[in-house]
């Protein structure tokens, strides 16, 4: 099997940092072409050096980071300091990466990389809102065809919303590139909040990170120390749950997840419910389905293999 090359799309954000140790650590599964970085968790100038501060915890300083789009399509940032902190990564210490940012905008790296390799070749993981994406298929849409899969974390449907009451952030921050990504009709596979909220930091997994007793270890136990704190808050649950690293592990182990082929179209209209994934899960309406849409997850299986790869950084 050779590794799939992918484009990790990104607003770092601790599970969005999680789930790039995790595709650094798994080179024979998945090779990372480059990480584009997008404003959403936190504004683009966070977001871009969150992506270069993990790529250096994990030792892989020759991964290209690039900065994309600083804003929705059309619409003003809305940004979650209130689960992240203030940096976006608040937990474990920081310190400013030494590695530069590279040259070139994330969309025309997006554009030329899809250009640059035979179709169906390359697989974007749009870890944030996706407004680098849609740019990129709008400025370029001799590139979407080409597009081998878009595995994505984004949207909900039995646990609804949770910027919203009707949605999910990531969908919520730029629903009219969501709109254009759903439409895209490319292979569509959904992570929503239905099985990111199954995977779950509970006290003994994120003691088996520590365990570890690596940089990178001990850099991920603090980090969902501090992102867990939001969600016991909210929901009464056991943990941080891992939304973003669902998208890299289905690249490496998509044995562990199970879901519908169904139709989801996104809400671009109403005030109300303004981003929510209208998901038919239940197969009420006609409309041809366009994305798999993630429901269950082995959420054990899916922590001793995070924990085994991360050993490897
Ligand atoms: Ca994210």
């Amino acid at each position: 099997m050779t590794a799939r090359k992918i484009i990790i799309d990104t607003d770092p954000g601790q599970d969005d940092a999680v789930a790039i140790l995790l595709a650094l650590a798994s080179p024979k599964e998945i090779e990372v072409l480059g990480i584009t970085a997008v404003a959403g968790n936190v504004p683009l100038p966070l977001t871009q050096k969150n992506a270069r501060i993990v790529c250096e915890i994990a030792g892989k300083q020759d991964v290209p980071v690039f900065a994309g789009c600083d804003a929705p399509l059309k619409r003003p940032l809305v940004t979650a300091e209130h689960v992240h902190g203030k940096t976006g990564l608040d937990g474990p210490e920081l310190t400013d990466p030494t590695m530069p940012l590279a040259d070139g905008h994330a969309v025309d790296f997006i554009i030329d990389t899809l250009r640059n390799h035979p179709a169906g070749t390359v697989t974007l993981c749009p870890l944030g809102p996706l407004t680098n994406i849609a740019t990129a298929f709008q400025k370029a849409p001799d590139i979407v065809e080409k597009v081998q899969e878009i595995v994505l974390m984004g949207g909900a449907y039995f646990e609804v919303g949770n910027i919203t009451p009707a949605a999910e952030f990531n969908i919520y921050v730029d629903p009219e590139a969501a709109e254009i990504v759903f439409k895209s009709g490319r292979p569509i596979v959904v992570m929503p909040l239905d099985v990111t909220h199954k995977v779950l930091v509970t006290k003994p997994r994120c003691d088996a990170f520590r365990a570890l007793d690596t940089k990178v270890g001990v850099f991920v136990a603090e980090m969902t120390e501090f992102f867990e704190r939001f969600d016991v808050a909210k929901y009464g649950s056991a943990g941080a749950p891992l939304h973003d690293p669902c998208v890299t592990a289905y690249l490496i182990r998509p044995d562990l997840f199970t879901g519908r082929h169904i139709n989801v179209e996104i809400e671009t209209q109403s005030e109300l419910t303004l981003g929510m994934t209208v998901a038919d899960w239940w197969g009420v309406t006609d409309r041809p389905a366009n994305a798999t849409f993630i429901g269950d997850v082995d959420a054990d299986g899916f922590f001793d293999m995070l924990t085994e790869r991360l050993a490897l950084l």
